[in-house]
């Protein structure tokens, strides 16, 4: 079956299995694959994935929710992203770590904000949209003049998509694979009303332990606190702001009103990873620490303690995620585009 064909079968709900199943690895690799460089393969739950290794750097790539699930530039001794011990790769289910793509909404939203007239109710909808869950197709893999391998993935709207959301849609994700790492993520409307979409790159960063890091750019920013708002405290959650960096002693989960580049800095490791975004007006800081951790149960048992050669998963994990959510709702005209960039770059 082609690749065009596996994705229209996981259009049908309840398919995902059926059209994880019908990726045809061999014709990716005929017609993507760039010897040396570029292949697809199956990974765990036999998911499947592109793997690049290029003069710069090495990534994972699983075409299931178009996630990358790992980069390092051959400079760091530790992976830039992170991906949890514990895992689960499962059909139609994002995988807890890398970079899941958070579309056409982020969180759980309410009608009308997202503009869905004829949505499914909320409770049917998964947290952070669909297109995490979903398989993409490949559209283009290549080298670019600097050595640096672009794959670019694609998902339109589909049966199943459209039993959670009507828009009709063509979604584009372009991955740079180099010293630097870059996504964009292309929102097209191909339909013949406004889209109102939220979204994220929900990126997962490996550090070396969170309560030695910190994050720089967004003081003065305000900021929505959603462990604040979980706890009843839903004034006090709103246009929160602070001074200096962010520094981890307790679960952190703000939404962030800003656009500016961030770097987080990693004592631990001793590196700092800058990043900057176009098209993003909202900047997204989480670490769960441990009672959620424990709650959401995929992010890796071990021990709470800072500094011990066993770290649970959450100490070593920090998402800063570029994209546009809660009132930063972004509307996407008929026959347009909306394009939200980043890109990661290590120092040290
Ligand atoms: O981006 C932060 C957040 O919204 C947290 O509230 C937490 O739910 C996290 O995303 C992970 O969500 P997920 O659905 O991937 O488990």
């Amino acid at each position: 079956m082609t690749d065009a064909a596996a994705s229209t079968t996981a259009s049908i709900p309840g398919s995902a299995e059926a059209a994880i199943a019908a990726v045809d690895i061999g014709a990716l690799n005929a017609r993507h694959g760039i010897a040396g460089v570029l292949d697809f393969h199956r990974g765990p739950g036999g998911l499947p994935w592109a793997r690049v290794h290029n003069g710069q750097a090495s990534a994972s790539v699983c075409l299931q929710g178009a996630q990358v699930t790992a980069w390092q530039p051959h400079d760091q001794a530790h992976p830039v992203l992170w991906l949890s011990p514990a895992a689960r790769y499962l059909a139609g289910k994002p995988i807890r770590g890398g970079i899941p793509v958070c579309w056409p909404w982020f969180g759980t939203p309410e009608p009308p904000a997202q503009g869905a007239a004829g949505a499914a109710p909320p409770a049917a909808r998964p947290a952070h949209g669909f297109a995490r869950n979903q398989l993409w197709t490949v559209h283009d893999a290549r080298q670019d003049t600097s050595g640096a391998t672009e794959l670019t993935l694609a998902l339109t709207d589909s049966p199943a998509s459209r039993a959670l959301w009507p828009g009709a849609f063509a979604l584009a994700l372009r991955v740079r694979v180099g010293a630097s790492l870059a996504l964009a993520l292309e929102t097209r409307n191909t339909g013949t009303v406004p889209l109102h979409i939220t979204e994220a790159l929900h990126t997962y960063f490996h550090v070396g332990d969170i309560g030695a890091v910190a994050v720089h750019g967004l003081a003065g920013a305000a900021y929505f606190d959603a462990v604040l708002a979980a706890a009843g405290a839903a004034a006090a959650a709103e246009g929160c702001t602070h001074a200096g960096a962010v520094r981890f002693t307790q679960e952190v989960d703000r939404v962030y009103a800003s656009s500016a580049a961030c770097t987080i800095e990693d004592a631990a490791l001793g590196r700092r990873i800058g990043i900057t975004k176009s098209a993003s007006a909202s900047t997204v800081v989480w670490n769960p620490w441990a009672a959620k951790a424990e709650r959401l149960g995929d992010l890796g048992a071990g021990d709470a303690r800072p500094g011990t050669p066993t770290p649970a998963g959450w100490r070593q994990m920090l998402c800063v995620e570029s994209g546009n959510a809660r009132a930063a709702v972004v509307a996407v005209a008929p026959g347009t585009q909306h394009v939200l960039g980043v890109e990661y770059r290590v120092a040290g």
